[in-house]
């Protein structure tokens, strides 16, 4: 058995570490540095993959066996059932433009259960962190998903569709729904502290399809261990590596109905 409790502090301190890195890089970024990765409107920088190697060296060593599955390309197997889910910066697109937030997103599973999630969003410095059996916390608080269940009390947030257009008009059909009956929806830019805000009660709840497993690890565990629930669009369980996710508080079952019914489930 691991201890988890040593494994997070361990894996806080690096977030600390290669967040210092991309704050001090974010500071004098020049946009003629941004690469192209495969795929539209995809961008990525030294500083992504600088940050996944930094990662990646140390939580090898910390679960001897663990395998590791990143954004910038790191892809290794698991002897043990424990498997890494990194994105060593998320919110690329804020970062190169020099606005905030951009976060570490540090996601653990054991045979495909989530154990442990650590979302550092590294503006506000501010460190989301849980571990299974235990709640969820940002930097010493212990945090709360929203208690809020009426949809006219509810703030949402989500990530507009940079590909996959044809789905647009079902997803542009829910934004409408919601305008039309809650406080508002907010884009950041960053689904991981999306999905920390959700954990945190700032969001009542958060949607997006076409994310991958890296950017959503963390953040719903995150949201789980504070108490809220995280579904695909139907309402099932397959939000990992399914490419929808909704996540919230109290709300939950209107705001997953009413995405399920926009959506054609
Ligand atoms: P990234 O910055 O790590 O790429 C925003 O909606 C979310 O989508 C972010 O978490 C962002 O993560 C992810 N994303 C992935 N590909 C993207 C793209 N091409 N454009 C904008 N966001 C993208
Ligand atoms: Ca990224």
């Amino acid at each position: 058995m691991i201890d988890l409790v040593s494994v997070e502090q361990h894996v806080m301190e690096v977030c600390h570490e290669v967040g210092e890195f991309i704050r001090v890089e974010s500071l004098n970024f020049d946009r003629s540095r941004i690469l192209l990765k495969e795929g539209f409107n995809n961008l990525v920088s030294y500083v992504d993959k600088e940050s996944e190697k930094k990662l990646v060296s140390t939580l090898s060593e910390l679960i001897p066996g663990s395998g590791i599955l990143g954004e910038e390309g790191t892809s290794t197997k698991s002897t043990n059932g424990y498997l890494w889910i990194i994105d060593p910066l998320d919110g690329t697109t804020n970062f190169t433009h020099g606005l905030p937030p951009f976060a570490i997103s540090i996601g653990l599973t054991l045979h495909d259960k989530s154990v442990l999630g650590v979302v550092y969003e590294v503006t506000k410095k501010e460190m989301f962190h849980a571990i299974e059996g235990r709640p969820a916390y940002c930097n010493d608080q212990v945090i709360k998903a929203s208690p809020i269940d009426s949809l006219n009390e509810s703030l949402f947030a989500t990530g507009f569709p940079y590909y996959d257009f044809p789905k647009m008009e079902a997803y542009l059909s829910i934004i409408r729904k919601f305008l039309k009956q809650s406080h508002g929806v907010r884009r950041l830019g960053s689904a991981a502290t999306d999905l920390a805000y959700v954990a945190a009660g700032r969001f009542e709840g958060f949607f997006e399809y076409n994310l991958n497993p890296w950017d959503v690890a963390a953040g719903a565990f995150l949201v789980q261990q504070a108490g809220g629930m995280v579904t695909d669009f139907s309402g099932g369980s397959n939000f990992l590596y399914g490419r929808e996710i909704c996540a919230a508080g109290k709300i939950h079952p209107e705001m997953q109905s009413l995405i399920a019914a926009e959506w054609g489930y």
